[in-house]
């Protein structure tokens, strides 16, 4: 049987409930009364222990990079795109601070002198991310402030502006250079590898110890036609083990490069051999598979093509015609990362060092998207439509027109397009943080140049 309230005894309960509240209410003002007793103004705050704020971002430390002697809890904010921490060197750290976030790095009893701080994400010291903090008697932080300063746009203007007025800017090499096989009296196509930290010129005077393949980043690219018999030999002069998988290519199990599963890890100093027949179509890819997060991030990945894909040639695909006749003028492989010491780059390149692609009014060129990164980019071109015919190395039966592709970790994609108007066109990833900092224009952006004839 249900019992309906007693109106009587609601207001009692109600009552109650009130004085809770306000009792609550006035214990919460007391204690915060009793705190507000005890701060201070400025960098420093109650106990003795003074505040300071520092900032991570692709890829650079910033902030109070002098500390007062004593105790010092320093705000470490993370305004980058990806995951950073601080970490003394020799010392403690911060944990792994995601985008966004900050953690509190406690410095307790500084003495004058200096401490090297850096980021200890792979490849993001060698990067820029390291300091030196200077500690000194009495020194004054701007303690929470520091990130509520008005930013200089005058100044971003400007860095803007330049940066994009210095493209295409000169570096020291270019990768994804086509490998020579020698051919063994059976036909078999033989090439050599050998897998080096080696430096690399990211963008002008941003050199990093990049991990690589013959040196260069992304690694040779290597072609071979349908059916050929393909012998590859790598030599390891890394300072630890290596293999290499070949992504989205057909292999016997033995030869798809996952130590210790189905091969020995190749130990540092050591060379080995794969050996496979090319027997189906790939736009594929090769890289390291043992400490990808090292070893792929900072270099090693190269793209590996068997035949060529089929161009939809002589259809007619959302009202535009494909030439029945087309030639391709053109064929740019664009291999995207993200991460390590290469950080945001197209062919191992960052902008203003990124390649401009120069065409011809009215012609036909293929590219093909490959990640080897870490995060999604949606790559965009102005413009012009860009018709995806294949999806990692497999050909469309429909094949359909985007101007934005997203292209996830591990993803290929292959589209067409026909570069009808001449200009400077822009051909860039569309998450924002890719290609923009307060630096200036940077990372995952070039430019299609469609000359008029
Ligand atoms: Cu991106």
């Amino acid at each position: 049987m249900a019992v309906k309230d007693d109106p009587f005894i609601s207001v009692i309960r109600l009552s109650i409930v009130a004085v809770i509240v306000v009792l609550s209410f006035w214990a919460l003002f007391a204690i915060v009364n009793t705190d507000s007793g005890g701060s201070t103004t400025g960098g420093e705050a109650a106990g003795g222990i003074s505040t300071a704020t520092i900032e991570l971002s692709e890829f650079a430390i910033k902030g109070d990079l002098t500390l007062p002697t004593g105790d010092v809890d320093v705000t470490v904010t993370n305004v980058g795109a990806v995951d950073h921490d601080l970490t003394v060197r020799g010392s403690f750290g911060t944990a792994l601070i995601s985008a966004g976030q900050s953690e509190i790095l406690e410095l307790r009893d500084l003495q004058p002198g200096t401490i090297e701080v850096f980021c200890s994400v792979p490849g993001h010291e060698g990067a820029g991310m390291v300091g030196t903090i200077t500690v000194a008697e009495g020194a004054v932080t701007a303690g929470g402030d520091a990130g509520t300063d008005e930013p200089d746009y005058a100044a971003i203007d400007q860095a803007m502006h330049d940066s994009i007025m210095a493209f295409p800017a000169e570096t020291e090499g270019i990768g994804n250079q086509l490998l020579e096989p020698t051919i063994l009296a059976d036909g078999t196509k033989e090439f050599q590898l050998t897998a080096a930290i080696t430096d690399w010129e990211v963008e002008p005077g941003r050199v990093v110890k990049a991990w690589t393949y013959n040196g260069m980043v992304p690694g040779p690219s290597i072609k071979v036609d349908l059916g050929d018999k393909v012998r590859v030999l790598i030599q390891n002069d890394l300072p630890m083990g290596t293999d290499i998988h070949w992504h989205g290519v057909d292999t016997p199990n033995n030869m798809d490069g996952v130590s210790p599963l189905t091969q020995p890890l190749i130990e540092a100093g050591e060379s080995y051999v794969y050996e496979f027949v090319a027997d189906a179509p790939s736009i594929g890819m090769y890289h390291a598979h043992h400490a990808g997060q090292i070893q792929i991030i900072n270099g090693m990945f190269a793209t590996f093509q068997i035949g060529d894909m089929p161009i939809p040639r002589g259809q007619t695909i959302g009202g535009v015609e494909i030439p029945a006749d087309l030639e391709i003028a053109a064929d740019f492989p664009m291999v995207v990362n993200d991460a390590g010491a290469i950080g945001y780059s197209i062919n191992g390149k960052s902008f203003p060092a990124t390649q401009p692609y120069v065409v011809n009014k009215g012609d036909w060129i293929v590219a093909t998207y490959y990640n080897e990164g870490l995060q999604s980019h949606p790559m965009h071109l102005h413009q012009f439509g860009q018709l995806v015919f294949a999806k990692d190395g497999f050909p469309l039966d429909n094949p359909y027109w985007a101007d934005t592709i997203n292209v996830a970790p591990g993803e290929r994609y292959s589209v067409l397009i026909q570069a009808e108007d001449a200009g400077a066109w822009v051909w860039h990833c569309h998450i924002l943080t890719h290609v923009e900092r307060d630096e200036g224009v940077f990372g995952m952006i070039t430019a299609l140049i469609v000359q008029d004839n």
